[in-house]
């Protein structure tokens, strides 16, 4: 049974707030000033996951990704890296809005009851968080929480988001993922690549913009694994002023404003990227030779990397092997129409998030997901990945094109999307096609976009419903949307309740910027 003696004691140090809580698409976000007693409420919550899984670590990782420095949250991480399993996350909003010992003792007893857990079972927790100056206290309130229902917690200190879900899966199987510490997943990552362009002719140096977060610090860690076979810059590296992360900088600002960030002099054939936050996005970018900025976002990096694996599956000779694509409603597109015209990959489109994206890329044998914000990754089967180490290549070219998928899958975080994975893999893709940023950017042209955000009276009365692509509420919306949406050339608009911010997203596409401008700001016209 549950100690409520204890519980009481140690929920007494972290009270509920007047405020209500939701565990979102991302767990729960907002200003960290609010998240203490949520932090507590999520190490309770902790426990009984792990005790359900029999024991087996469960991560938590405290960020607020891409957000303002003031901001702060906290998301769970499954046994084998995943995002915490939807079924659970209703009960991470029931405890963390539980006001009283009482309410929260009833909500643990419920979960208990539902999920059939044995609470004689073992629980084992670690958490990490970024370097947002909130991180600290909260790690020591999830901390309580755990220690309230007698579980074991590991505080691995500063991680990006991507360590945290690669240490779980580590630790939870035994090694076989890797060493599960933070040297253990450079090497991991380091040893890969180099076995993809050792011997293959140099790229120009990287400026990486790390958003003056935790990636900074992880990526010039990472670049000392790799001395020689990787040239990077690190740009906005200041984790010391705490107010700088996401300021003017990182994979959303970049992205958004489809501008270069703070801290770059931009010079015509410069090769740089972008991380967020925690370090589980990237975008590229560069100038034209006009000295025009230009986006590689996440749909560029999915087109890049679909194709590469294909080529390599082809020249592998391995059977029955599918590669397939996943995207959002936010996918350009122009990137659909090359994926299905032009190499000839089925796409599957879901809702937005990423944990949506991960389970339709799990269908496949190859499944490479991208968000066009930049989070994304590529997931092997365990029958590709064995396929891949039991063919045996007759010629040279197959024997090459076997060695470089199963480096690959060891380069490709197979747990979540990883800005530092990513990099490396779009890397070694560019490296091993002597590919420039122009000449990837020249595989299609993307259709001018345009993403706006509406502040609503109450964004819950809008219902997005095709993955997104559609609102079913408010009802006569969008008969009124597609309307507009019909008199522009490549027209293209959707409008979705954000579940991060209190917004409705309003995004927009067509055949000149112009018009992608007008017809958003028409549609937030609309809605407002
Ligand atoms: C979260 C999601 C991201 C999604 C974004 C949408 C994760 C790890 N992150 O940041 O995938 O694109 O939310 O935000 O799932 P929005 O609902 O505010 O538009
Ligand atoms: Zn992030």
């Amino acid at each position: 049974t549950l100690d409520k003696a204890k519980i009481n004691g140690l929920f007494a140090k972290h009270p509920k707030l007047d405020v209500t809580y939701t565990y979102g698409t991302a767990g729960f976000r907002t200003k960290g000033d609010v998240l203490d007693s949520v932090m507590f409420s999520v190490g309770l919550l902790a426990v009984l996951r792990s005790k359900k899984h029999a024991g087996k670590v469960i991560g938590a990782m405290v960020t607020a990704s891409h957000n303002p420095a003031v901001d702060n949250g906290v998301k769970l991480v499954e046994p084998m890296g995943e995002m915490l399993a939807q079924s659970w996350e209703t009960y991470a909003t029931v405890l963390a809005n539980a006001a009283t010992t009482d309410a929260l003792v009833a909500g643990l007893e419920d979960i208990v009851k539902k999920e059939q857990i044995d609470l004689a079972q073992p629980a084992n927790v670690i958490i990490a968080r970024d370097t947002r100056p909130s991180g600290t206290a909260l790690v020591a309130a999830l901390t309580d929480g755990v220690s309230a229902l007698g579980g074991k917690i590991t505080d691995k200190g500063l991680l990006t988001t991507p360590q945290l879900h690669y240490i779980t899966r580590c630790l939870n199987t035994n090694g076989a993922y890797g060493e599960p510490t933070e040297e253990g997943y450079y090497k991991k990552l380091a040893d890969a690549f180099k076995r993809i362009v050792t011997g293959k002719p140099k790229l120009s140096p990287l400026y990486v913009d790390g958003a003056n977060g935790i990636g900074a610090p992880a990526l010039q860690k990472l670049a000392k694994h790799l001395s020689s076979d990787l040239s990077v810059n690190v740009v906005n590296d200041d984790t010391a002023t705490a107010s700088k992360l996401n300021l003017k900088s990182g994979a959303d600002f970049v992205k958004v404003g489809q501008k270069k960030p703070d801290g770059f002099d931009l010079k015509p054939g410069m090769r740089c990227a972008s991380l967020d936050g925690d370090a589980d996005r990237i975008v590229f970018w560069y100038a034209n030779q006009e000295g025009t900025f230009k986006l590689l976002d996440g749909d560029k990096i999915a087109t890049l990397a679909a194709s590469f694996i294909m080529e390599l599956v082809k020249e592998a000779k391995v059977p029955n092997i599918n590669v397939g694509l996943v995207q959002t409603a936010y996918a350009n597109g122009s990137a659909t129409a090359y994926v299905k015209d032009t190499l000839q990959v089925p796409v599957v489109f879901t809702a937005t998030g990423v944990k949506h994206l991960h389970h339709a890329a799990e269908e496949f044998d190859v499944g490479v997901y991208f968000e066009a914000n930049g989070h994304g990754t590529v997931l092997f089967s365990p029958a590709a990945i064995k396929a891949f180490h039991t063919t045996d290549g007759s010629t040279d070219a197959q024997k090459r094109a076997l060695e470089t998928l199963r480096a690959l899958t060891d380069l490709i975080n197979q747990t979540v999307g990883d800005a530092l994975s990513d990099l490396l893999m779009v890397e070694a893709i560019l490296v091993s096609k002597n590919k420039s940023f122009s000449e990837w950017d020249s595989d299609y042209s993307d259709l001018a976009s345009r993403l706006e955000k509406v502040t609503v009276s109450n964004r819950l009365e809008f219902v997005a419903v095709k993955a997104d692509t559609e609102l079913s509420k408010p009802e006569g919306l969008q008969a009124k949307i597609n309307q507009q949406m019909a008199k522009f050339k490549h027209g293209r608009s959707f409008v979705r309740p954000s579940g991060t911010e209190d917004v409705v997203r309003v995004y927009a596409e067509a055949a000149t910027q112009a018009d992608a401008d007008l017809l958003a700001a028409i549609v937030c016209g609309i809605i407002f």
